[in-house]
């Protein structure tokens, strides 16, 4: 059955009335768009001719998504982090800033405060033995190519199960998160293990739409980076380890081409030795890009809620 009720006054006469249109007070950017988002919700009932079944079980999975904290996860999945950095590049674009190494999704598992030292950090606790021992290194520098020194590389990633300190408390606090202040160079180096990539929880939210979709909910290895420094445009990216079976294949759309890197086998004993280690190791190297601006909002992260962010230093 098929009726058409959207052009109806009595329709038109109810979003109005839901947004608060005939109502002093309240914010009226949220009115327009409330009123907008329900009316194109009734659109999607009306044309698609939505059970109320149907309905009720949209409702109840959103209840579902909220409770296990996952509505920050089935963004990306469903391109919404994507669809906001290409709205940023294309600001960059009009705003004559484009260029410098490529920005691409936080993702939903940054944690501030992490420990901050400078040149070097060592990121993983010695936990994981059997791990691929790390080596990711780099030298920021400007559009120019002139290093700069003291600017903060934020790093991030996961363990070799895919998961990420504090959001799974088995690991240490701190475990695979470093903030490195770059040297005189320009330079920052970490010791960590190799990451694997990320799958979502398989009895979540996400996965449950993902799968109603025919889409897996993974990431290939990817390791996360906030480049920052006074003077530069703040910088989210992230690299993804080629040949992963998800370097192309992102549940999360956030590979790009200029950010994928080779991941690099290092069987020389010299070279172990230099780091202090004793067996081979695998070499990443990612050097970074910034680019100048005066603007200071454009100089510090977006806002969103962070774990720990406000409380610690
Ligand atoms: C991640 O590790 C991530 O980076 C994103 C974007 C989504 C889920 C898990
Ligand atoms: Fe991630």
């Amino acid at each position: 059955m098929t009726v058409k009720t959207m052009q109806t006054a009595e329709v038109k006469d109810l979003l109005e009335k839901v947004a608060g249109f005939n109502k002093e007070g309240g914010n009226e950017r949220v009115k327009k768009i409330v009123h907008r988002l329900m009316h194109d919700i009734f659109q999607i009932v009306e044309d698609f001719d939505v059970t109320p079944d149907e309905f009720w079980q949209a409702v109840y999975y959103v209840n579902e998504l909220g409770q296990n904290g996952e509505a920050a996860l089935l963004a990306p999945g469903l391109g919404m982090d994507k669809y906001l950095d290409i709205r940023l590049d294309a600001e960059d674009e009009q705003a004559g800033l484009a260029g410098g190494t490529p920005r691409t999704i936080e993702g939903p598992l940054y944690v501030a405060g992490a420990p901050k030292t400078e040149a070097f950090a060592r990121m993983d606790d010695g936990s994981d033995e059997n791990a691929e021992i790390m080596i990711l290194t780099g030298q920021v520098t400007d559009e120019d190519g002139q290093p700069l020194a003291n600017a903060v590389v934020d790093v991030w990633h996961a363990d070799t199960k895919g998961a990420y300190s504090y959001f799974d408390q088995s690991q240490s606090e701190y475990n695979l998160r470093r903030r490195i202040v770059t040297d005189e160079n320009g330079r920052y180096t970490a010791r960590s293990i190799i990451p694997s990539g990320y799958g979502c929880p398989p009895e979540g939210s996400t996965q449950q739409l993902l799968n109603l979709l025919g889409r897996h909910g993974n990431r290939p290895a990817h390791i996360h980076f906030f480049v920052s420094k006074p003077g530069y445009k703040h910088l989210t990216t992230q690299i993804n380890l080629a040949g992963d079976e998800y370097t192309y294949d992102d549940f999360a759309f956030a590979t790009r081409e200029e950010l994928v890197v080779d991941a690099n086998r290092v069987e020389d004993s010299a070279k172990s030795e230099a780091f202090g280690l004793n067996k081979p190791f695998t070499e990443v190297e990612f050097n970074v890009q910034l680019v100048s601006t005066d603007k200071p909002e454009l100089q510090t992260r977006h806002e969103r809620k962070r774990a720990l962010e406000g409380e610690v230093a």
